[in-house]
């Protein structure tokens, strides 16, 4: 088992360099990518959002961190991404983050593991109209919809694309999956989704169970 300790550190720092280094080092020690990305990266960004919450991080460190972060996950990538049959496509799933949400290391997270499990992609990108979203799932007559929220004011967005799937008749040709850090199951209930994923991989199972029943 690697210490994560210093790609932690690496990822609080914001030293793109060393933490792309620290990740292949990881990888070659023969480190599980989930792993890695659980213990290592994804636990420096929680750090890094209790420091940006305590005002000791500001917007431009923590920029700093979520691109040293991003491209620690670019290399992890293939590792993360080999798990499925690419061959079998499962269907188009259209993500994005929602309107006013610029926020995308996680959508990008649960995009790549979507791909890998040999679902056809289209990523709308962040900050996504609730419109753009309609009119994607429309023209592409996407099987899956996964939206994408973190920020508490945002996450009512998803309800407004769910009303508009809704009024449009569209609702019944789409599941409908939501995440992000403050949505939960019971929220994902309560406005209407197929599905809740605490994170990318569960996000992925789900929409694996939800489009082959
Ligand atoms: Co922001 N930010 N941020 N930020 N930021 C949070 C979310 C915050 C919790 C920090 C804090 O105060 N503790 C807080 C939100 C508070 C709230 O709403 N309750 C916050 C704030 C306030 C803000 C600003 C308003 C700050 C400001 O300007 N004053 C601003 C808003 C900008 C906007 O969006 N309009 C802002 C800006 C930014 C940066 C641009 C600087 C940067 C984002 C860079 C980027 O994404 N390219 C940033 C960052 C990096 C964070 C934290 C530190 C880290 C987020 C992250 O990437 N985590 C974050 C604190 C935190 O969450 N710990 C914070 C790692 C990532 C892998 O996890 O995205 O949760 P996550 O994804 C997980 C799961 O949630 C799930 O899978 C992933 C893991 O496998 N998942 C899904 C995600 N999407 C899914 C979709 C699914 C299924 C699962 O289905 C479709």
């Amino acid at each position: 088992m690697t210490d994560l300790q210093n790609l932690i550190s690496a990822i609080l720092d914001g030293d793109e360099n060393k933490t792309k280094l620290l990740v292949m080092e990881a990888v070659n020690q023969g480190e599980k990518a989930g792993e890695i990305m659980k213990n290592g990266m994804i636990a420096a960004m929680d750090i890094v959002g209790e420091k940006m919450e305590a005002e000791e991080l500001f917007i431009p460190e923590v920029l700093m961190s979520a691109r040293a972060m991003s491209a620690g996950v670019e290399l992890l990538k293939p590792h993360l991404a080999a798990s499925g049959d690419p061959s079998a496509s499962l269907g188009i799933a259209v993500i994005g983050s929602v309107q006013g949400d610029l926020h995308d290391i996680g959508k990008n997270l649960v995009r790549m593991l979507m791909e890998g499990a040999g679902f056809d992609v289209i990523d709308l990108g962040t900050n996504v109209e609730t419109t753009r979203f309609l009119s994607a799932v429309k023209e592409n007559k996407a099987t899956v919809l996964g939206m994408s929220a973190l920020l508490t004011t945002t996450m009512p967005m998803m309800k407004d694309v769910i009303d508009l799937l809704v009024q449009n008749n569209l609702r019944d040709q789409v599941k409908v999956l939501v995440g992000g850090a403050p949505v939960s199951e019971e929220y994902a209930r309560k406005i209407g989704a197929d599905g809740y994923g605490a994170d990318a991989g569960s996000a992925v199972r789900l929409a694996k169970s939800l489009t082959q029943s």
